[in-house]
């Protein structure tokens, strides 16, 4: 792949700092918009070709970078590579503006052809970590007592030491209950599964594994996510009533093909990222920057401004 990397943190980079303009003030609109627009100007000023195929809109009634749109520099030059861009300015719209925790934005770029894509609202998610997926092989449509048996043995922790994630919606509790009863402990999020999947691969975070229905672009981008940190993924394509639409389980393999890199930067701080902070010569940003290639993990702070603060230099 082209290197695209370090003009892709400044993608979400941007998208991040816009929307932190909007932290705590209410207004979904605004911050959706100025991330949006921030990411599309970006992009378009990469030496790249890019499709965006997994996009905004359809669940969050967005403002552009749909599927279909083609940016970057070379959008309108022939026999170039189109890369296939999978995006979301703001995971987390609802705790940007209410000041909540673990907003990012996020961008995945995949090679052409590799990115699944579907006109669907959900998907049911089982993600875990590298330590997790040497040693055993989950599966979504198992009943989840076993699942749970299956990661005790395989990280050596007893169940009630075994942390779940799953999205706090009453379409899961009935799940919810299930997990309560089997014993393990329940991190409920509100928002952003995306950064739950992650967590599952930093031993740091003490979650062992995601479960349960989320937004299907968000899958997508789990997908590119889980495939640089080595982690493992099993999805289930669900309409918007939370019913099956596709019988099939996919795996990472399945939702993307061929390498893809991967770049989230902080909006609000959470498990994996610091927010977007304002000092006194400009915005500094804390990003993770993943290529699946070589497995390459980057945690990268940048000072937007000409100097560091002097309270921050060596
Ligand atoms: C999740 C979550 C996202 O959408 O995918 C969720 O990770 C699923 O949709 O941050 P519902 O809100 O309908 O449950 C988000 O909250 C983003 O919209």
């Amino acid at each position: 792949m082209i290197d695209i990397s370090l003009g892709l943190v400044r993608v979400t980079e941007a998208a991040a700092i816009a929307a932190s303009a909007w932290i705590g003030r209410g207004d979904k609109e605004s911050a959706d918009k100025a991330a949006t627009q921030a990411m599309r100007e970006r992009l378009n000023q990469m030496d790249f070709s890019g499709k965006v195929v997994i996009g905004e809109g359809k669940k969050d009634n967005s403002f552009g970078l749909y599927g279909g749109e083609v940016l970057g520099k070379f959008a309108k030059t022939k026999n170039v590579p189109v890369y296939e861009l999978a995006v979301d300015p703001i995971d987390g719209t609802r705790p940007t503006v209410t000041s909540g925790p673990e907003a990012m934005s996020v961008i995945a770029v995949g090679e052409q052809g590799s990115l699944f894509s579907t006109a669907e609202f959900y998907m049911n998610k089982l993600a875990y970590g590298p330590e997790i997926a040497r040693k055993t092989e989950l599966h979504l449509n198992e009943p989840l007592k076993q699942t749970i048996e299956r990661v005790s043995k395989a990280t050596g922790k007893a169940v009630s030491k075994i942390m779940v994630c799953i999205l706090d919606r009453p379409r899961h509790e009935k799940a919810v209950a299930e997990l309560r009863s089997i014993g393990v402990r329940i991190k409920l999020i509100q928002d952003c599964d995306i950064s739950g999947a992650i967590a599952c691969c930093l031993p740091q975070s003490g979650i062992d594994l995601l479960y349960g229905i989320g937004g299907a672009p968000e899958g997508v981008i789990t997908a590119c996510a889980m495939k640089c940190l080595r982690g493992a993924l099993q999805v289930q394509v669900m309409t918007k009533e939370c019913k099956i639409a596709d019988p099939k389980i996919y795996s990472i393999n399945d939702l993307v093909r061929g390498h893809c890199i991967f770049s989230a930067t902080g909006i609000t701080n959470g498990s994996l990222l610091r927010g977007v902070r304002f000092t006194s010569t400009g915005p500094v940003t804390y990003s993770v920057f993943m290529r699946s290639e070589s497995g390459t993990i980057r945690w990268i702070t940048a000072y937007h401004g000409n100097l560091m603060p002097p309270s921050e230099s060596a």
